[in-house]
């Protein structure tokens, strides 16, 4: 396998070698890493403390899938951004590589699989028609693989989310803003709020906007946690409403979920079907619950979906609550994007 790992010097593409170091996909041949130009160079390999040998990154403007050195490219995971993935992606793909892609730029398009392989590995059986399976968003991945599970108690009917989305979802930069701003705050300062990556101060503070809002007052990532997962659980009637906000939390997102189903369910039939689901943790009452700083604390940890405060909705048999929690760099992005491509690596046509 030949593998090129676009925005190698991001969180997500960061944890994509780490994986493929680990061992994640078999017979890797060839890493190269594909960065901004000014990463041009970098030894990967040394930087991150790898044993697998990864080539010096390789500036985007210089990456070229049609070049003779790169034939043999037998997949591409992007993550750097929409607009580079608009623009590289099906280049890529046109070139014989299989693009798995982290970002939104596709993922809404008919012909183009939205992978999460616990819950749809069924769209990965043939090759994508254009060469391209898209990621979902971290905050969806981590809600159809706590809900599909539940399938087994009724049909989904309506889900109320609300989301606290950790600083890392804003990438190295959001990382580096919200230390930035902490200590100016500890320092008994008070941080300007002049354009940022969280578009304000996130430091001891909540943003309850992610993404730009339109007309009626909603978030691109509240769009985004309704629309993905319809197309993902192949319910285009389920009813979302969802509120995304920004919380100072290093890495790890959660998510509070009020689920409706259409027939009367219970809180421990929940928890069973969540304990015998693959990938999924899930807390008793008596077991305490996920916080995002324990999840995101181990390799094994940072690889499931956690779910607890399991219950009623005491005002409708139909409902429950949930509480689910995920390291959005490695559930909610870079693992997928790894599994999703050993799910091609298993079927016939690769
Ligand atoms: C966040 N969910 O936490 C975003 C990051 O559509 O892949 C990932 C954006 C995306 O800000």
């Amino acid at each position: 396998m030949n593998i090129a790992v676009i925005g190698a010097t991001g969180v997500v593409g960061k944890q994509c070698l780490q994986l493929l170091d680990a061992g994640a996909l078999p017979g890797v041949e060839r890493v190269i890493p594909v960065a901004s130009g000014r990463s041009a160079g970098r030894d990967l390999t040394a930087e991150y403390g790898l044993d697998l040998k990864v080539e010096p990154v390789v500036a985007l403007a210089d990456f070229d899938p049609a070049a003779a050195d790169l034939a043999g490219l037998d997949l591409a995971i992007f993550s750097a951004g929409a607009p580079i993935s608009l623009e590289l992606g099906p280049k890529v793909a046109a070139a014989g590589a299989l693009v798995v892609d982290n970002s939104s730029a596709f993922r809404m398009e008919d012909d183009v699989p939205l992978v999460v392989p616990q819950v749809n590995p069924h769209t990965m059986a043939t090759r994508p028609a254009r060469g391209i399976a898209s990621v979902p968003n971290c905050s969806t991945i981590q809600l159809v693989r706590a809900l599909h599970p539940l399938r087994a108690l009724g049909n989904l009917e309506r889900l109320v989310v609300a989301s606290y989305q950790a600083a890392s979802g804003g990438g190295l930069r959001g990382l580096e803003e919200l230390a930035s701003t902490s200590r100016e705050v500890l320092d008994g300062g008070e941080p300007a709020e002049t354009p940022s990556r969280f578009g304000r101060t996130l430091a001891f503070n909540l943003v309850p906007e992610i993404g730009l809002r339109d007309d009626a007052g909603i978030s691109h990532e509240e769009h985004k946690l309704r629309r993905e997962p319809r197309k993902i659980l192949d319910l285009p009637a389920l009813r979302v409403a969802a509120t995304a906000v920004r919380v100072p939390v290093v890495n790890g997102h959660s998510e509070a979920v009020h689920i409706t189903f259409d027939r009367p369910v219970t809180a421990a039939d929940a928890l069973d079907a969540l304990r015998a689901a693959p990938g999924v943790r899930a807390y008793g009452e008596d077991e305490g619950y996920p916080r995002p700083r324990q999840v995101c604390s181990s390799v094994e940890s940072s690889s499931l979906v956690h779910v607890g405060r399991i219950r009623a909705d005491l005002d409708d048999p139909c409902s429950l609550l949930l509480w689910v929690v995920a390291d959005n760099l490695m559930v909610g992005a870079a693992l997928t994007a790894v599994e999703i491509a050993r799910l091609a690596t298993e079927s016939t046509w690769m």
